[in-house]
């Protein structure tokens, strides 16, 4: 009796052991049923391994002893493919003319103009913020789009009270300038950026209508 008790602690044990992952990773059977693994649907109705168990609370996906080991592989397999499927659709929209990668950046634009607050406010609730060149091949990128559109930009670049003191949105101070011959030349009075169509900037009143791009 003892020894049977004993068992059934041990497979208990075991079963919890195996489904722990899943329940600290609840979303992996959705996750692989996106991204074209044998998910939550994919096993419906089967057992992909002889002994498997498909307990309840963990979205139909089977729990086994030794399930825990093949989860990292499983995990890892999953985000593999979730990059090669992310890489396809940054292909279509960089072939549409839609996006322009530079490193971890994406630029975009919405094809619209709008004042300085408004281009930004249309970023973050995109999830990004204001295009901001950080070096000359950002720069280039965001040339390209202005370019594209035939319009004159603002870039996520803001003055503050002192004239000529220029940092980016979240207030750090400039690492890297392309200010056209004489700019900037408002002395506090132009608090905005502007990418003219040769790549280089005009500090400007921040209530014109310039093109929206933005980087995500
Ligand atoms: C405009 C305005 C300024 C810019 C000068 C350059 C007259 O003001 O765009 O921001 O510096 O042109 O000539
Ligand atoms: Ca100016």
């Amino acid at each position: 009796m003892l020894s049977y008790s004993s068992y059934m602690l041990t497979a208990v044990a075991a079963l919890l052991v195996s489904c722990h992952a899943l329940r600290k990773f609840p979303e992996v059977p959705r996750l692989a049923g996106i991204f074209g693994l044998p998910g939550r649907d994919g096993l419906r109705g089967q057992s992909p391994l002889p002994g498997l168990t498909g307990p309840s609370g963990n979205g139909g996906l089977p729990c086994v002893q030794g399930l825990r080991n093949s989860l990292d592989t499983e995990l890892y397999n999953i985000l593999v493919n979730l990059g090669k499927r992310l890489s396809r659709l940054e292909g279509v929209l960089a072939l549409n003319g839609e996006i322009t990668e530079v490193g971890e950046k994406i630029f975009a634009s919405n094809g619209k103009e709008a004042d300085f607050a408004s281009a930004l406010e249309s970023c973050e609730k995109a999830g990004g913020t204001l295009a901001t060149p950080m070096n000359e091949e950002e720069n280039n990128a965001i040339l390209s789009i202005v370019k594209q559109y035939k319009r004159y930009a603002y870039l996520g670049i803001k003055g503050g009270d002192t004239s000529g003191q220029f940092r980016y949105i979240d207030g750090t101070p400039l690492n890297y300038t392309k200010w056209h011959k004489y700019e900037p030349n408002g002395k506090g009075t132009e608090k905005c950026v502007e990418m003219y169509n040769d790549g280089s900037w005009n500090d400007k009143k921040c209530n014109l209508y310039r093109l929206t791009i933005c980087e995500f």
